[in-house]
């Protein structure tokens, strides 16, 4: 059939073809067998709407869904063609930042996967998520285009009309299919308006925050540092909220509600706070419509679910009502009806909507308007229900549930290691696809010699390709008999990349004192910082000064290497995760929701060097204590620092000589001959100073065991006995475990 197309487009055979002409020729046929697949709506239907979608590449992924990727793959070998060349072609959509956005788009994957009908909505940002470059080892923002004239994108004719206060847009919306696995296909649904303006960008990523109708969907997250910036944000987060409601609405019209019975019809997970106005937006519509108010408020708590992700106070949202009253004031009579009647039912100041300073509380929004709240994984729910949300815990016990994260398989196993599933397959079967849980038959195998063999052989050829992808792509040069120890996600202090750059001036000083590894070792990183986050700069930096010193040094770079790789994404991961020996997930205890890295890494066979937070906790029962490398403070110990404000970093510092040296090193001469005065300084002060996330708590610890796990590193035998215990026990993090518990506990589809 690729053949066929490609001779109508381009009149050429498929030998004849360059990559770029394939690529295109395989986004039509795939865009075409997906829409194939699109079945008619069922009487209830899931809406994901969610600021983010970090969906990566999809042409693999199709054809692995749609079941003809090894078809293809052979048919261009046959031809002199390489599927990966073919692939390198698609442009990652940017669309996403992080852990949050990558979960919706597994999701996405998993509710398609298992024939639920459910669509994703979001915003069809044009540059997305910032493009990160490192010039003087400092980390620059510039734009990250990602959309050309044929793309997955499919404009429909559909459009709805958003009212702001001071004037009005018309949206239009453009569709990407979601081919399930061997099943039906559903939608992202990406709003969009005709008169944004992609020239008004000028250096980096700076642009007029006022002229919004040039603006609003440009960015993902824009600066929200100033007022502008804060207003720009709700009117992104209200066009998308408006255009759900109005498109919910009118779906369910059509299949027969009266929208007094629109829960039956529609189910609408908020992912995070960002899309919490399409409570008091559906409330609104219903109200036009004729629905009594109260009604309104009850049909809507009945049809909307809330997932938190964090519990960080910045990413608790809490918009100012004199900001809102800018944008929507036609939201503000019904916000104010919903705190009223908080504050008529319950006298605990704690849990109003909108507090004594006139903030508009997102989140108690979610919970008191909404029939579910989820955290992420079984600690955070604990945690949101003991501490960060106890007051209404209290309230509303029956609300609350966890459903601990997920990663499809379909991309993080069958697509980013083809060699380990072609293994797997024909180990114990295909139905591990289908199934997660039969990755346990692996476990048969854990005498087997010759299979922990291969699994050390298949990780070996994964590091050669990740060396030879990094050198093509980033001119980096890794050596592939090194340990491969890998950090990569945003950059946060709390998820403390700071304390893996203690590690690797700790490494760095022994090496210079003439104590040499056995192995070496090669610590990657790959992380964005968000361009306003200072600290997370200057850790950056610190990181890349590190890299520069170290791989410059003859008598340590054959030891120890340290790589930065640029602009991480999806893509990167893919290379990334299948080669990885050590996954770093060594955030403070009860800080990191869940992580889902840590899942990636775990099903690829990388042993987790981490803290009992998140998802490792789970990992770790699940692997048993002997497969993974865990250290640091418990949350319960963390929680009680904070509460007690009895952690100071300076007596960590002062007491102890090793902390004192690694610290010290930040503002030697060495590194500030490479780096900046200005943030080196900063960060060293801000260690000792404040270490709001603790690391010299845990810095001795965290040292100890990774010496420990690189160490094991050297008894072959045992080191893939804990890969194969790992890969087999990865089936409970598949999304599709996931989704089947949110539609069995939440969605009821
Ligand atoms: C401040 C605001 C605009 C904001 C923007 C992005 C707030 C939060 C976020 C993103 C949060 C996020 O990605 N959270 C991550 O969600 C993952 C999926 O549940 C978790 O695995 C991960 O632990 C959590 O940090």
């Amino acid at each position: 059939m690729l053949v066929e197309i490609l001779q109508k487009k381009y009149n050429k055979t498929l030998k004849e073809c360059s990559n770029e002409e394939i690529y295109f020729g395989l986004l039509d046929m795939t865009k075409d067998m997906a829409e194939k697949k699109y079945k008619k709506d069922t009487k209830k239907k899931i809406y994901y709407i969610s600021a983010e979608f970090l969906i990566g590449k999809l042409l693999s992924n199709n054809l692995i869904n749609l079941g003809i990727y090894d078809e293809i793959k052979e048919e261009l070998e046959q031809n002199g063609k390489s599927i990966a060349e073919v692939e390198n072609i698609e442009l990652e959509p940017s669309l996403g930042n992080g852990g949050l956005g990558r979960l919706a788009a597994c999701f996405l994957d998993s509710i398609a996967s298992l024939g639920l009908n459910g669509d994703g909505i979001g915003l069809n940002y044009h540059f997305g998520l910032f493009r990160q470059v490192f010039k003087d080892c400092l980390q620059k923002e510039t734009i990250n285009p990602w959309i050309t004239d044929e793309s997955w994108l499919i404009k429909r004719d559909k459009s709805y009309t958003v009212n702001f206060k001071d004037f009005t847009v018309k949206s239009k919306l453009y569709d990407i299919a979601v081919t399930g696995y061997d099943n039906r296909t559903n939608w992202l649904h990406l709003f969009d308006i005709e008169t944004v303006d992609e020239s008004i960008v000028k250096e980096g990523i700076s642009f007029e925050k006022a002229d919004i109708e040039k603006n609003l969907t440009l960015f993902l997250y824009p600066d929200d540092s100033d007022e502008k910036g804060e207003l720009l944000r709700i009117y992104q987060q209200y066009f998308m909220v408006s255009n759900a409601a109005q498109m919910i609405l009118e779906e369910c019209i059509l299949k027969g509600s009266n929208l007094h019975d629109l829960y039956e019809f529609a189910v609408i997970q908020i992912n995070d706070t960002h899309p919490t106005m399409v409570i008091p937006e559906l409330i609104r519509l219903l109200m036009e419509r004729g629905i009594e108010m109260d009604e309104a408020i009850d049909i809507v708590s009945k049809t909307c679910a809330y997932t938190n992700h964090t519990i960080l106070s910045e990413a608790l949202e809490k918009w100012p009502i004199k900001y809102l009253n800018k944008v929507v004031p036609h939201l503000l009579p019904i916000i104010e009806v919903l705190d009223k009647k908080v504050r008529e039912k319950f006298e605990d100041p704690t849990v109003t909507i909108i507090d004594e300073q006139e903030r508009v509380h997102m989140a108690h929004i979610d919970i008191h308007y909404g029939f579910s709240v989820n955290g992420v994984a079984a600690l955070h729910t604990e945690i949101l229900k003991q501490n960060e949300l106890n007051n209404f815990y209290k309230i509303y016990p029956e609300k609350f549930n966890n459903k601990t994260n997920g990663i499809t398989f379909r991309r993080w196993l069958m697509h980013c290691n083809y060699p380990l599933t072609a293994y797997l397959t024909d180990l114990i079967g295909d139905g591990f696809k289908k199934d997660a849980n039969q990755l346990e038959k692996l476990l048969d195998y854990k005498e087997d010699t010759n299979v922990l063999n291969t699994l050390l052989d298949i990780k070996y050829d994964n590091k050669k390709a990740l060396k030879e992808y990094l050198f093509k792509t980033q001119g980096i040069e890794i050596d592939e008999n090194s340990i491969f120890d890998i950090q990569i996600k945003r950059l946060h202090e709390y998820k403390r990349q700071q304390m893996n750059a203690l590690y690797i001036i700790h490494k760095y000083l022994e090496i210079k004192n003439g104590k040499k590894p056995a192995t070496p070792i090669t610590l990657i990183f790959g992380a964005k910082a968000a361009p306003a986050y200072i600290i997370a700069k200057d850790i950056i930096h610190l990181i890349l000064c590190l890299q520069e010193l170290i791989n410059s040094d003859k008598e340590v770079n054959p030891y120890l290497k340290v790589v930065m790789v640029e602009n991480y994404n999806v893509t990167l991961a893919e290379k990334l995760i299948p080669a990885c020996d050590i996954s770093e997930q060594i955030s403070l205890a009860s800080k990191e929701a869940s992580g889902t890295g840590n899942m990636k890494f775990m099903l690829n066979g990388a042993i987790t060097l981490g803290t009992m937070d998140g998802a490792n906790v789970e990992i770790a029962e699940l692997v048993g204590k002997d497969n993974i490398y865990i250290f640091g403070e418990s949350s319960e110990e963390v929680i009680s620092h904070y509460e007690n404000r009895d952690y100071v970093s300076k007596d960590y510092y002062n007491k102890d000589e090793e902390i004192r040296q690694m610290v010290d090193f930040i503002v030697s001469d060495t590194l500030m001959n490479i780096g900046k005065k200005e943030n080196l300084e900063r960060l060293f002060n801000e260690l000792i100073n404040k270490d709001w996330f603790m690391t010299l708590l845990d810095i001795k610890e965290y040292i100890q065991k990774k010496e420990e796990i690189i160490a094991d590193y050297e008894d072959r035998e045992k080191w893939s006995k804990m890969m194969l215990e790992n890969i087999s026990k990865a089936g409970f993090f598949s999304s599709d475990r996931t989704i089947l518990e949110y539609n069995q506990d939440i969605w009821n589809v």
